[in-house]
């Protein structure tokens, strides 16, 4: 059994691995620790990871990033309209009313969901993770914002299925990143000394989220979470591009913003400029090469600058980390330490706002990249049956409070009513049992209190009917118990209801019918299946280029030979039809031989072996001899 984490990042993933010898993340084919979250569609197959991150340029059509926030979400949501003239590729309304992606991929027109996209980016991290472990894997935890709604919740979840995972757990950043730093502590306090306070802070390229966690041997317990949803590296990085764009129209005559190729080019430079200004103060080149219409560009930007431009962003900061600590009810004194993950912690600025809050020195102990993956693998350790690892229990937090909303159909005024089932912060995963007086069956609906709180369009989290619900034999209302439950993902859910019979006492489970607001589009079979399809399409692309690669390697390695080490084994005449023939072979894997089936490839290479192993194995032979009576002697 696996044992994995993986940070599903807005920008980033990292993947993390329960070995014998502890939590290690792992690189990928690239040697690279992250992989991009980024998928290419082409006409023959999909790129993933960094082979996409490449073509962002190329192909930016059918190069999808950011995509993150799309998960559940309307396609009519405020913050996809206002994404959507922002992106490279296109959006399309889903039947459902969800934001769907389309693109041209196998020459069609294709329109994927949220999941299926973050299904592939699985895809491809579940194999990095395979070829780590050199075993299957498929139980994993994976992390997710805390403020992530039942929705988006529900929607990466599905995504999780679609790569053909178990999903253990879909664990908070923040608190993946406190079982990291927690659950190796020799020191901290016994359960019944005061626990030690620690404050986590994440700020990735799309988001900004708070924690703060108490700690006691072997355990931990989340107080307070907040967050600013849509503050992040990348406003970092669109402020710096809109102040070259403005620039550049002045400057050079250039309408930047009109061409997608020319603006990617500009945001892959800002993201450079605005990680050098981190370890920089002093003023710092922006140049590119022939930008557009064949100009060269350069410009210049210093920290000082920078921090002016972005000073509605920083001022942003205080915030969540305010509202974190006002929540835990804890005072500056009370907390031990500021820990702070996430790449944009990385910006000075950032920095000192986070420190001159509590002031106190924010700490970097933890890996700022790695840690969420590594508190997720850890998780992931804890739930499985196939690792032993130290007992540490988490008790997380539900980040909005959930109201329940009752009604029956003909008792009309009396049977109606509401209540807040699960306020601000209370504990998650947690089963709470209501009980109802009722002659019927009826429906409980149950939505996030306070919409406008609510980093999220709609409110509404399900209708639940409690089913087959009927009067005691005297005709008095049945006592019906229900079960409500925030579980291990944060997702809610009417659990289970049971029916009290007055004189017995006992109680008889009633059906529930659930049905989710928002709801994956498409049969999850069908997506399972096509994702499936998807990595077969992959793979016998994959085989077809190595096996033309092989050819074309073998050309250039035998035409180099002839004329080198293996001119002594080959006659003037035979050499020079060979040479020919090596030539026809490389015009023709630029022309017809361009895109053949596999096994064209092979019988190819074969011919060729034919020809150039008789010289190889004379050549061989040769070197072999001398070699061979060296060893002979040195026996004697
Ligand atoms: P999210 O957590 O929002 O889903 P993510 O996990 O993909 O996003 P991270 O990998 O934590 O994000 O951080 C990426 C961001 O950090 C990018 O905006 C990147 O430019 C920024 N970043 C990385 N290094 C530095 C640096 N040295 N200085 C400034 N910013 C940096
Ligand atoms: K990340
Ligand atoms: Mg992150």
């Amino acid at each position: 059994m696996s044992v994995v984490g993986i940070d599903v990042g807005f920008q980033n993933c990292y993947i993390a691995v329960a070995r014998s010898g502890g939590i290690e993340t792992i690189a990928n084919e690239y040697s690279d620790r992250c992989t991009p979250a980024c998928v290419s569609l082409a006409s023959k197959n999909r790129m993933i990871g960094n082979a996409a991150k490449s073509q962002v340029i190329t192909n930016f059509k059918n190069t999808v990033h950011g995509f993150k926030k799309f998960h559940g979400r309307a396609f009519d949501d405020p913050f996809v309209q206002t994404e959507k003239p922002k992106l490279p590729y296109s959006l399309h309304k889903l039947a459902n009313g969800n934001t769907g992606i389309k693109v041209r991929y196998l020459d069609e027109d294709k329109v994927f969901t949220a999941e299926q996209i973050t299904g592939m980016l699985l895809t491809k991290l579940k194999e990095t993770a395979e070829s780590a472990l050199k075993k299957p894997v498929v139980d994993c935890v994976i992390s997710v914002p805390s403020f992530f709604t039942d929705a988006e919740r529900r929607s990466v979840f599905d995504a999780t299925q679609i790569a053909g995972l178990n999903c253990l757990r879909l664990i908070n950043d923040t608190t993946a990143v406190a079982l990291a730093y927690g659950i190796y502590k020799q020191d901290l306090p016994t359960p019944e000394e005061k626990p030690r306070n620690v404050v986590f802070v994440d700020m990735g390229h799309s988001s900004f989220q708070v924690s703060i966690t108490a700690f006691n041997k072997g355990k931990l317990k989340v107080l307070a979470t907040a967050f600013d949803p849509y503050l992040g590296g990348r406003n970092f990085d669109e402020a710096l591009v809109e102040y070259f764009c403005e620039e550049f129209k002045g400057k050079y005559k250039l309408n930047v913003k009109d061409n997608p190729r020319a603006l990617l080019r500009l945001h892959q430079e800002c993201e450079k400029l605005k990680k050098l200004m981190s370890a920089n103060s002093s003023d710092l080149p922006l140049n590119i090469e022939c930008f557009m219409n064949d100009i060269d560009v350069s410009s210049r930007m210093n920290r000082g600058h920078f921090e002016d431009m972005c000073a509605q962003y920083l001022m942003r900061v205080e915030l969540p980390v305010k509202a974190a600590l006002e929540q835990s009810k804890l005072s500056r004194d009370d907390i031990y330490a500021v820990e702070i993950v996430g790449g944009a912690t990385r910006i000075p600025a950032i920095k000192e706002r986070i420190s001159k809050f509590f002031c106190k020195d924010v700490s970097t102990t933890l890996n700022a990249d790695e840690a969420v993956a590594r508190g997720s693998a850890l998780q992931c350790a804890i739930l499985s049956p196939a690792f032993k690892v130290r007992e540490f229990s988490i008790t997380d937090v539900v980040p909005f409070p959930i109201t329940l909303r009752w009604k029956s159909p003909t008792e009309d005024g009396l049977g109606q009513g509401e209540c807040e089932v699960f306020s601000k912060n209370h504990a998650a995963p947690f089963s709470k049992v209501i009980t109802f007086h009722k002659k019927e069956p009826f429906d409980l609906e149950a939505f996030y209190s306070n919409p406008q709180d609510l980093p999220y369009s709609d409110h509404r989290i399900g209708c639940f009917s409690v089913q087959n619900v009927v009067p005691q034999p005297d005709g008095d209302s049945s006592k019906v118990k229900v079960k409500v439950r925030v579980n291990v993902h944060g997702i809610f859910s009417v659990s289970s209801a049971s029916l009290i019979e007055k004189q017995k006492g006992e109680g008889e489970d009633m059906q529930i019918d659930s049905e989710p607001m928002v709801q994956n589009e498409g049969r999850a079979e069908d997506q399972v299946s096509l994702e499936r399809q998807m990595i077969i399409q992959d793979k016998l692309v994959k085989e077809q280029n190595d096996a033309k690669n092989a050819v074309e390697e073998y050309v250039y390695d035998l035409r180099d030979k002839l004329c080198g080490v293996y001119e002594k084994y080959i006659t003037e005449e035979d050499s020079n039809r060979l040479t020919l023939m090596l030539e026809d072979t490389e015009n023709w894997l630029y022309e017809d031989g361009e895109d053949q089936p596999k096994q064209v490839y092979v019988d190819k290479l074969d011919a060729l072996k034919r020809l150039g192993q008789p010289i190889q194995d004379r050549h061989r032979e040769h070197e072999d001899r001398p070699r061979g009576f060296e060893e002979l002697g040195k026996k004697l």
